[in-house]
């Protein structure tokens, strides 16, 4: 452990206050800025604070010492806008490397002068720059970017390299308000402590721009969190932009999630008209001492606005708390893209859209090299709206500059929130494709993929760049000696690259991905036989001997023998599928156009199917071969197959639901309407049997989420066809308003059915229902509560962490007094 990392084990550290407001106080003019130095300079540079280390370091220092005096253990240097990129501003961009060097040397001197008693330390401050890298500046050019990843790796290089030499015994990139900006950051000083042959702790502190609880490039915390957890942090936290009251919740969601220290450095309250800060010291330090009461953080100071009186009353509280205990964090594969998402046990399989693989889907390529770019982002959303969960890329065509290709769409899926709040897959054979699309992406996706095809070396280099840049990544089962082929082949790579992954790189094992290769079946060549069995042999072996990771695939390479041939195809997807599930397989790239609800594939074709996929006789290629001719081009008939309409209602009605068939289910219902007493129980009755069904099928891997959407869209048609029918059959004389109703799904939880039927039967029963949708978190619910002033709360959630949100929503309403139910 480091010095510092000692101490936060032990007390809250205190940062200093704002650096800008306490210069305006010297009352500073051009000539001072200048000083000797610059007097002859060819353009104005009063308010560049920065050049201050240079033209006059004794306020600089005067201001460390007022905040180390206070009771600052931590100092800022006075570099936030010392990089190139920002100083351009001035014409200044040469100074960089010495304002960094000059800013550190007079921070260390006058924190060593006050390391009497307790430690102090030297943050290297780091600012954002003035450009975003995830974000145009031209709304009628989405796709531009004003600056790039590379641009900003070489500015911060610089400056972090000058505050290294200067003595800086931090690295903190701070007011993140691009998390593409802020991993170009931290890629830049890793490579700066390669080439200086040592490390400094990192502190990284973002910023929530506004209400939504979002950065200003619109990720939520727990996406940034993850989204820069590849760097062992020394602590993550927030600053600026809020004051310490409208913090809290997000600090507190850090509190929860975060493996490293947490820091909250906020605003002294919001900026009145006049952009001036009012939180008195006092005022301010109430918030910070219930941070501390609630144990959310181990290192507190202050943002604009504050002054040495505020760090000293932060100080005094700091020094009476205990620090936050840092919790043990599950090894989970957490990705994100402006939203999170967590691959856990009971997440079911993870479905990667492929329609915008250009290898796999001729439509997308035509489009791409049409450069019709709008149509290809419209494939993008249909997958996202199909229930897809990661977006997979890839523009590997010879007519094409992959590269640039994959840096457009990448860039303008950024600017399309409801593609782009998914994880992306970067999917390309050419590393050089892999790195330009890993410079694009905020967020935390996946590389698909990287192999030992060319060498130890070279995958070792690859993989240690992918970790550089935050991402999962996929490994092919290729070595030196070609493709693994069979189940020995498969071990053995799999192992081996593990091994080095895990043991030389580092690589986190919760985010390596194994693809064991799919390869096709009844190909009626004898060395294919055990294709299917291998992998799911493979599969199971991984998940048994490799902890941690996961195993993926390209599914429609399994039924490539059967192109053309639809109905048999879907088939194949399904029971390969299932199978596959059973053995452990946890993602998988699929086109849910072509998958069939497992227990829906005809008894006889599945009997063939699973005889060639477990290799069970001898003519089990042969047999599904001859079946096939039959049923040629059958595939989509099979939906306009009505045999099921005449099945009895419940059947009918499980079958809409399973199918996702939402033509006939207004009549269904109607029809069993009138044969139940009230439309409720239509509901309760065969709805909801037909959507256990749904619910088991799913859980079983013989349905799959993008089925289950369309199985979502026929339930919610069916009650939305109910709901006149329950208004009319309201109770009876109740005609008063019964009390009032705050309905939501909590944070993190989008199922939504249930609530929105309870929502529908309490408003028939005179309940005044103040319904708050999906996706809700805490704060949102308990303001709309008091504004509301609602008589009961009434949550929804349906997966397993929304259990946690349910009770952390309760201890907000105990901790903030609620009284309702
Ligand atoms: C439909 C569905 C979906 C749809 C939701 C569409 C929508 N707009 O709601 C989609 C496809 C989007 C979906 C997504 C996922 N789902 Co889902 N989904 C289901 C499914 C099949 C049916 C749920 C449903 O609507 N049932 C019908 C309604 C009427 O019943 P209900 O919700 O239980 O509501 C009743 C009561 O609970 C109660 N009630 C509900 N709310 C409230 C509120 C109040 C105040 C009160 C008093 C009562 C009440 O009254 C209702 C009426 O009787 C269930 C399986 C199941 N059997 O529940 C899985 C299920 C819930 N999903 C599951 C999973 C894993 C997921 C995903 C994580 C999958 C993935 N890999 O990404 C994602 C989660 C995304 C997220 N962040 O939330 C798992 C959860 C497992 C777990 N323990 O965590 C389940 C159980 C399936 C399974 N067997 O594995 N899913």
């Amino acid at each position: 452990m480091t010095n510092i990392e000692n101490e936060l084990v032990n007390r809250i550290l205190v940062m200093d206050g704002a650096m800008g407001t306490m210069i305006q106080q010297y009352k500073l003019e051009e000539s001072d800025y200048r000083g000797d130095r610059f007097k002859d300079f060819h353009k104005d540079i009063k308010g560049n604070n920065d050049l201050l280390s240079l033209t006059r370091p004794d306020i600089i220092e005067a201001i460390h010492c007022d905040y180390l005096k206070a009771g600052a253990d931590i100092i800022e240097t006075n570099t936030f806008n010392a990089n190139a990129i920002s100083m351009a501003d001035y014409d200044m961009q040469d100074l960089v490397y010495e304002l960094n060097f000059q800013s550190a040397v007079i921070a260390k001197k006058a924190a060593l002068a006050y390391s009497t008693e307790v430690n102090r330390f030297v943050a290297g401050a780091v600012g954002p720059t003035n450009r975003t890298a995830s974000m145009s500046p031209d709304v009628n050019d989405p796709g531009y970017r004003a600056v790039t990843f590379d641009d900003l790796v070489t500015a911060y290089y610089e400056q972090v390299s000058g505050l290294i030499d200067g003595g800086a015994d931090i690295i903190l990139i701070e007011t993140v308000f691009d998390t593409l900006n802020c991993k170009a950051a931290l890629f830049a000083t890793e490579s700066c402590f390669e080439d200086k042959g040592l490390r400094l702790p990192i502190m990284v502190s973002g910023t929530i721009t506004d209400a939504s609880g979002r950065t200003l490039s619109g990720q939520t915390v727990e996406a940034f969190l993850n989204s820069i957890s590849h760097i062992n942090l020394l602590s993550i936290g927030l600053n600026c932009a809020l004051g310490a009251a409208d913090m809290r919740p997000y600090i507190e969601e850090l509190a929860q999630k975060a493996p490293f220290f947490v820091s909250a450095y906020p605003n002294a309250g919001l900026p009145n008209q006049f952009g001036e800060y009012d939180e008195t010291p006092h005022q301010m330090c109430g918030f910070v001492k219930d941070f501390i009461q609630s144990g959310f953080v181990n290192i507190v100071g202050g943002c604009c606005g504050t002054t040495p009186d505020h760090i000293k009353h932060i100080a005094d509280a700091a020094k009476k708390g205990q620090p936050r205990r840092r919790p043990v964090i599950e090894p989970l594969l957490r990705l994100s893209g402006l939203e999170s998402l967590t691959y856990r046990a009971d997440s079911n399989f993870m479905n990667i859209g492929e329609r915008t693989n250009i290898t796999g889907s001729r439509k997308f390529a035509k489009l791409i090299i049409g450069g019709d770019y709008d149509g290809a982002l419209a494939i993008a959303r249909d997958q996202v709206e199909g229930g897809s969960q990661v977006i997979d890329v890839n523009m590997d065509e010879g007519m094409l500059d992959s590269e640039a290709a994959m840096v457009k769409f990448l860039n303008l899926i950024g600017a399309e929130p409801d593609i782009s709040k998914l994880p992306i897959m970067i999917d390309s054979s050419k590393w050089n494709v892999i790195e330009a699309g890993l410079k694009c992406v905020q967020g935390k996706g996946i590389v698909n993929s990287i192999s030992l095809k060319e060498g130890e070396e070279a995958f070792i280099a690859q993989a240690r760049k992918v970790k550089k840049y935050g991402a999962a990544v996929i490994i092919m089962a290729f070595d030196e000696k070609g493709q693994a082929d069979n189940l020995e082949r498969r071990k053995e790579i799999c192992s081996r690259a593990y091994h080095i992954l895990v043991n030389e790189v580092n690589f986190p094992p919760q985010d390596i991905i194994f693809d064991p290769n799919i390869f096709p079946i009844a190909t009626g060549m004898d060395e294919h036989l055990l294709n299917a069995m291998d992998f799911f042999n493979a599969t199971k072996w991984i998940k048994e001997n490799l902890p941690l990771a996961k195993v993926s695939g390209g599914v429609s390479n399994v039924s490539f023998s059967f192109r053309g041939n639809d109905h048999v195809r879907e088939a194949i997807h399904s029971a390969f599928l299932y199978h596959a599930i059973k053995a452990g397989m946890d993602m998988g790239i699929v086109n849910p156009g072509l998958l069939q609800v497992y227990d829906d594939v005809p008894k006889d074709l599945l009997e063939l199917v699973e005889d060639v996929l477990l290799n069970r006789n001898e003519l089990a290629t042969e047999k599904l071969i001859t079946y096939a001719e039959t049923v040629k081009g059958e595939g989509k008939k099979q939906e306009r197959d009505l045999e099921w309409r005449n099945q009895a209602l419940q059947d009918r009605i499980t079958h809409a639901l399973v199918k996702g068939v939402i033509d006939f289910i207004e009549e269904d219902i109607e029809e069993a309407r009138l044969t139940f007493s009230r439309s409720l129980h239509v509901i309760e009755g065969p709805l909801m049997a037909g959507m256990n069904v749904v619910g088991e099928l799913f859980g079983a891997g013989k349905m799959f989420l993008p089925q289950v959407v369309k199985s979502a869209r026929v339930m919610k048609k069916a009650v939305a066809y109910l709901l006149p029918f329950m208004e009319e059959e309201k109770t009876e004389g109740a005609s008063q308003k019964a009390g009032k109703i705050l309905l939501a799904t909590v944070k993190g939880d989008v199922h939504d059915i249930g609530k929105n039927i309870v929502g529908v039967v309490l408003a028939c029963n005179n309940f005044e229902i103040i319904d708050l949708g999906v996706m809700v978190s805490a704060e949102k619910i308990l303001e709309a509560a008091k504004a509301e002033q609602v008589d009961i709360i009434g949550l929804s959630g349906l997966i397993t962490p929304s259990l946690d949100e349910m009770v952390h929503v309760a201890k907000e309403m105990e901790r903030q007094g609620f009284e309702i139910p």
